[in-house]
């Protein structure tokens, strides 16, 4: 029952210091920008993250312009409803900005599944009960520096290893790799850092590798060269930036341009379309697994409970809060269970109580 009819919106923002800085192809990382969204109706609240970065250099969208997109058209809608399905049709009508987007959807079905007593996986018709998680490794300095991360990753029990690679920093270092761990599970992401005209022979070698897969080598929003890639090597072709919705997904499976989707929450725009590609993917036969964006626990709680969906068979990129945090902003930080999987909590909604920083940029919007 609400016991009052208070409804507002509230969008936080804080630095948070991550263990080690994050390198990848594109930037190096030593904080993360989190922004968090917290919807409150009556005595019920519902958190969602938004994944967007500090800077636009994974994607076009940043913190900024997410923030802008909530306020101007976003929060309008929620004045209309906060029922998730009706949001999403309503917001549809503004091209792009899946993030924002997500992060709102999220925090409505947080929302939701709080009012009718539910943990969000049993909403979403999960039928996983352990999740196999992954660890993604940014460009290291050393190549020992490299062999100790995986040695510690695999110690704790990580099923899969994936490499952040750039033109330069490859076959060396896969070479060095196998060579220190012939068996691991192992695959790479080149986050579209490698050029179709320049590049194709180098990524051929990669075959020597026995990789799981390659993920997004070109452009972050090629279809085109990545298909003619696939029907060139033997190594699986995994794509993330340039599936930003399920049409990109459908017509990326229409033009042979993957084998396998690393699914984000965020970039496409929230549990109602990794559902609608959930359900693509089964008819098609699509291995798919569960992307990260560095998130905090509420972005990692969420990720848990989608990441139950039928398809996502393969490891995720959901490690431990301990993977980027000293101290996540949940009660009970997200830890393995057993070696190597995650599991969904069963309590209302994400399932933990979220505990803010002292420091924290705070707006709020009556409803
Ligand atoms: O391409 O998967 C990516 C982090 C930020 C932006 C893009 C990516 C990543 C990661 C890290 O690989 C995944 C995580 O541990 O959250
Ligand atoms: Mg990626």
């Amino acid at each position: 029952m609400l016991l009052s009819s208070k409804k507002r919106v509230e969008l936080i923002k804080f630095k948070k210091k991550l263990k080690k800085p994050f390198k990848t192809s594109f930037d190096e990382l030593k904080f993360r920008e989190i922004f968090l969204i917290r919807i409150i109706e009556g005595s019920f609240e519902g958190w969602g993250e938004i994944v967007a970065e500090k800077d636009p250099l994974y994607s076009y969208e940043n913190n900024k312009t997410a923030e802008t997109i909530i306020k101007d058209y976003l929060i309008p809608v929620l004045k209309k409803t906060l029922i998730p399905e009706e949001f999403k049709k309503k917001a549809s009508k503004i091209k792009g900005h899946m993030m924002a987007k997500a992060g709102v959807e999220l925090a409505l079905w947080d929302l939701k599944a709080k009012k009718m007593d539910k943990p969000l996986y049993k909403i979403y018709g999960g039928v996983r009960k352990k999740i196999p998680s992954g660890i993604s490794i940014g460009i290291k300095e050393s190549i020992d520096e490299l062999l100790e991360t995986i040695d510690n990753s695999i110690k704790k029990g990580y099923l899969r290893i994936k490499l952040k690679i750039s033109p330069g920093k490859d076959l060396t270092v896969l070479k060095e790799v196998r060579e220190a761990f012939p068996d691991i599970t192992l695959s790479v992401d080149a986050n579209s850092s490698y050029s179709p005209h320049k590049h194709f022979k180098l990524l051929k070698r990669f075959d020597e590798f026995s990789l799981l897969m390659i993920e997004q080598p070109f452009y972050e929003d090629d279809l085109f060269y990545h298909s003619k890639l696939k029907n060139e090597i033997k190594t699986k072709i995994c794509l993330d930036e340039s599936l930003t919705f399920l049409r990109k997904v459908i017509e990326g499976y229409e033009m042979s341009s993957y084998d396998i989707i690393n699914v984000k929450t965020g970039r496409v725009g929230g549990p109602i379309e990794v559902i609608k590609i959930n359900n693509f993917a089964k008819t098609k036969r699509i291995p798919l697994w569960m992307g990260g964006m560095l998130e905090s626990g509420v972005g990692r709680l969420h990720n848990i409970h989608l990441a139950t969906l039928s398809e996502f068979t393969l490891p995720s990129d959901i490690s431990e809060s301990s993977r980027y945090w000293d101290k996540d902003i949940i009660k009970e930080p997200v830890k393995m269970f057993e070696p190597g999987y995650l599991k969904p909590s069963n309590q209302p909604g994400i399932g933990e109580e979220v505990i803010l920083p002292d420091k924290i940029n705070i707006q709020k919007f009556n409803l």
